[in-house]
């Protein structure tokens, strides 16, 4: 099969010819349809998060599914399917207390490697790797996805939509009335905007440094805009809200981001940071987090309990409650991967969809 292959670091991913093993006991193997560009891509692209090479990214897919192994009851060849990024493995202590997305156990270890290249063993992400005709993966990561919705819409659930609606709802768990400010209005921030929108937030402020990014936010829900790239935003937010904001959202994944939405929340207020900020960075906060009794908060795949979430997402998606239809701003064929990320770097998309392949 065909897929884009990241040999090294800060190098163009190139389309190469890879072999793909048969599926374990508790395994899938499905058909790419679409993939999503994310910024977490670029951040393994960029060498700025480690990864083995040569390595497949992708980790925003949806497909069908067209082989499993012999153990495996939630899915069948068929099925359409949102691949997760993380695949839970239903019994440690961290999926029974209902927090799956931080399974410490994850999915049994392979004893060869799921892909290859001549020989050689290739790195899916997150034992995705979906930018590529199919993944091979385990099945407690897959969602079924229902006929009326399109596999482009599904694969952007299983990382931005997810990632966002889940830090507002089940990290935050943002009230009717309160206030918000979301740095960051790209893919994931656009989704945290909409669903502070529905759950009812009095101000949802959107802060970004390009200009249009601002006026998508204004779409999805945003009620106030900052442009950060134009005095200090963090000032601008305590004149605008009279001292900062119930709920401080970090979609970027940036020290200096991190550290602005913790002094963006109010006293007893909350950061939450859903970017994914280097490895070796420190976020530094005032030592009167005490006195202002303020919580700093991650929150990684939106805490999201994957086979009631991703569901309900899709639903309020039916009812018109979520705009999805309008993340999608460019798409591009599997051989266009690099112009996608050309794109995403200097902030001209919303969401780019590779169509893989087609139903
Ligand atoms: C990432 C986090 C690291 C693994 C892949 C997905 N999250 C969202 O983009
Ligand atoms: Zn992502």
């Amino acid at each position: 099969m065909k897929a884009a292959v990241l040999n090294a670091p800060q190098t163009p991913l190139s389309i190469e010819e890879l072999t793909l093993d048969k599926p374990g006991p508790t395994e899938a193997v499905i058909r790419v349809i679409a993939a999503g560009v994310c910024h977490s891509d670029l951040h393994f692209i960029e060498g700025t998060y480690p990864t083995r090479h040569p390595a497949v990214l992708g980790h925003e897919v949806a497909g069908v599914v067209s082989e499993v192994g012999s153990a495996v009851t939630n899915v069948s060849p068929g099925d359409r399917v949102i691949i997760g990024f993380v695949q839970p493995c239903g019994h440690c202590a961290d999926c029974d207390s209902g927090r799956p997305n931080l399974c410490s156990q994850g999915a049994p270890r392979r004893e060869s490697p799921g892909l290859m290249r001549d020989g050689e063993a290739v790195t899916q992400m997150a034992n995705v790797g979906g930018f590529a005709e199919y993944v091979i993966t385990y099945a407690s990561g897959l969602v079924k996805v229902a006929d009326d919705i399109s596999l482009e819409i599904a694969a952007l659930v299983g990382c931005s939509v997810m990632t966002g609606y889940g830090a507002v709802v089940n990290t935050a768990g943002v009230t009717p009335g309160s206030t918000v400010a979301v740095i960051g209005a790209g893919g994931v921030g656009l989704n945290i905007i909409q669903a502070a929108a529905l759950a009812g937030a009095e101000k949802v402020i959107a802060v970004d440094m390009v200009e249009h990014k601002l006026t998508t936010a204004r779409d999805f829900g945003a009620t106030d805009v900052i442009d950060a790239g134009d005095g200090d935003p963090v000032a601008k937010l305590q004149e605008l809200t009279g001292g900062g904001v119930d709920f401080a959202f970090e979609a970027i994944g940036l020290k200096v981001t991190a550290e602005q939405a913790y002094q963006m929340a109010k006293r007893g207020g909350t950061a939450v940071v859903v970017g994914m900020v280097p490895p070796m960075d420190k976020i530094e906060v005032s030592g009167m987090i005490w006195l202002e009794e303020k919580t700093l908060k991650g929150s990684f795949y939106g805490g999201a309990r994957f086979h009631r979430d991703m569901p309900n997402i899709l639903n309020l998606y039916r009812q018109g409650k979520l705009n999805l239809d309008g993340l999608v701003t460019r798409r591009y064929k599997l051989e266009e991967i690099n112009e996608a990320f050309d794109a995403l770097k200097n902030g001209e998309v919303t969401r780019s969809v590779l169509a893989i392949g087609i139903e």
